[in-house]
């Protein structure tokens, strides 16, 4: 999981030839699936099971990139959307995403697969936006409902980027 989303930040900041320091990437998906648990474990290098409130925030991460700083903001969303104009938002301004899905819930990849039709139906150019699919609970084998093959076999035919982990 480090490697992917470090390597779609450096992607994004490499395509970024604007004079913002700053670069957005959204980690959208179903409530509950472990976006904040991911992300919490990325920049932190911990993880909880302790389940935190759905909450909107912004990590900012500094990467040096050929002797400059630059900032990505990892945007943490709320799975069970409250404020579908704010996905909306995150949809039309974010320089990548992370799609989280739970390999438990079939409902979570069907949520997947919509969110990034919503994305390629919004953005111009999608195929050159940074996009990871995470299969998330890897370790919770006995209650899948997602085959693996079904995943790869989408990410594949869509020229999606995707780990599980
Ligand atoms: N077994 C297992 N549990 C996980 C994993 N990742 C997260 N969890 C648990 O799943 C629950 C939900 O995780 P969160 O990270 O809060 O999920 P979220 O997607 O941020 O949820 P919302 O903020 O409601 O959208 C928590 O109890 C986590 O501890 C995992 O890989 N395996
Ligand atoms: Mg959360």
């Amino acid at each position: 999981m480090r490697s992917n989303i470090a390597d779609t930040s450096i992607t994004l900041l490499a395509v970024d030839n604007s004079a913002r320091s700053t670069s957005q990437i959204a980690v959208l998906g179903s409530g509950r699936v472990g976006k904040s648990s991911i992300l919490q474990q990325y920049l932190n290098g911990g993880f909880s099971n302790a389940y935190t409130e759905p909450v909107e925030d912004i990590y900012p991460k500094p990467y040096d990139i050929n002797g400059k700083r630059r900032f990505v903001d990892y945007m943490d969303t709320a799975g069970n959307i409250y404020f579908p104009a704010m996905r909306k938002i995150y949809i039309s301004k974010a320089k990548g995403f992370v799609l989280v899905y739970s390999i438990c819930d079939s409902r979570s990849f069907e949520e997947v697969q919509k969110l990034w039709n919503e994305i390629k139906s919004v953005r111009e150019n999608n195929l050159s936006i940074p996009c990871v699919i995470v299969g998330n609970k890897l370790d919770e084998e006995n209650k899948r409902q997602v085959e693996t093959f079904a995943a790869l076999e989408w990410v594949y035919r869509d020229n999606l980027g995707g780990c599980f982990i």
